[in-house]
């Protein structure tokens, strides 16, 4: 570590203080504080993002689009931007092949794990929809695909029955539930790769993983201040961000719910992201696209469910685990997610439709 900090910090590495920050199943993520202030120190995962100097080009076109677009908007925005090394790198690799960056820290802010409140649930649609609506002007063309495959939902249908061909386990009750699961919902999952080849839905920037954890509230206000986690900022589909954003935010008992039975998806906190996302969006979704919003949002569900599933099926090498059968327990967290929004489908779809409406 003494080694990592010699290379962001002016002062000598016994200066400073570290802990670490947020929960995050990829990279390793320290704050780190210094007589000259604050950052965010970073190891990212090799294994899942090979072309670190990608995502380094990818945050500085995004500094640069975002600081031009510096515009009032009502509220508290700041966006993280990526600080280089005392050498001017965009980052620095250490003797075990590791990536390290270091990210500005906002301070005074906090993050809200579960998204309880429809004031709450109004900031994140809002800090979404203003997000997207930064990026409206940026060509999707001008950033790289740090992770191919991301979202495209067929790709990781592909790689669940190949992690099932080759997989070691197939004993427990709860990978059953599983297994069906996917077979029951495999057919449609195309739906956004259909709609995409056919020009009917728009490639932009966008986020990647808007989920509760990323978004920063002013401590003080409890105004949404930031969406942070850059490291998936790339072409994509802004339906699929709002797909992300509800399937986290909506599941207020979060991602590691313990008793899978009580997981709901809550259509109040849906409603509000909804609102609040409109509100600072603006006209960028088509008709088509909003009519596609209940689909996705279901599809999102699935789509990490089954990849929590495959990697535990491969051995857990992609996201992080404390204990090998964690990975299960979080695709089962997915697939209950799943079935409450649609046993909700008819009020759901009226919720998109009344907010969807006024937005014309
Ligand atoms: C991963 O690392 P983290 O926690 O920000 C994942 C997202 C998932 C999320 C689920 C690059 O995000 O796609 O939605 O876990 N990121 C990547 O918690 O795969
Ligand atoms: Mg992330």
């Amino acid at each position: 570590m003494e080694e990592v900090l010699r290379q962001f910090c002016p002062h000598a590495p016994g200066a400073v203080s570290i802990s670490v920050l947020g929960q995050g199943n990829i990279n390793d993520t320290w704050l780190v504080r210094s007589a000259d202030g604050a950052f965010v120190l970073q190891r990212l995962n090799s294994q899942v993002f090979p072309h670190p100097h990608w995502i380094m080009a990818n945050l500085a076109t995004l500094s640069r689009h975002l600081l031009e677009k510096e515009e009032p908007c009502g509220q508290r925005w700041e966006n993280s931007s990526l600080l280089p090394t005392r050498s001017g790198a965009p980052f620095y690799t250490d003797h075990a092949g590791h990536t390290w960056r270091a990210m500005s820290y906002i301070d005074g802010t906090i993050t809200h794990p579960a998204i309880s409140t429809s004031a709450r649930a109004r900031q994140v649609g809002w800090a979404l929809g203003h997000f997207h609506h930064l990026l409206a002007d940026l060509p999707a063309e001008k950033l790289h695909d740090t992770l191919p495959g991301f979202h495209v939902l067929p790709q990781y249908l592909q790689s669940f029955d190949q992690a099932l061909d080759q997989a070691a386990t197939r004993g427990s009750g709860d990978l059953h539930f599983c297994l069906d699961f996917v077979a029951a919902r495999r057919s449609g999952a195309d739906l956004l790769e259909r709609a995409r080849r056919r020009g009917k839905i728009t490639v932009r920037v966008v986020h990647g993983d808007p989920k509760a954890a990323n978004i920063l509230f002013d401590a003080a206000t409890d105004l949404a201040v930031s969406l942070i986690d850059l490291d998936t900022v790339g072409p994509g589909l802004p339906l699929s961000d709002i797909g992300d954003c509800l399937r986290s935010c909506c599941n207020v008992l979060g991602e590691e719910a313990g008793n899978v039975s009580a997981v709901e998806f809550d259509v109040e906190i849906c409603r509000a992201i909804l609102a609040g996302y409109f509100s600072g969006a603006g006209a960028l979704l088509s008709g088509h696209e909003r009519g596609l919003i209940f689909e996705t949002l279901r599809l999102t569900a699935f789509e990490l469910g089954l990849r929590f599933v495959s990697d535990y099926l491969a051995g857990n090498r992609y996201f992080k685990v404390s204990h090998g059968e964690e990975n299960l327990g979080r695709a089962l967290v997915q697939f209950h997610l799943v079935q409450s929004i649609e046993r909700q489908q008819t009020e759901i779809e009226a919720i998109i439709r009344e907010i969807g409406h006024c937005r014309q």
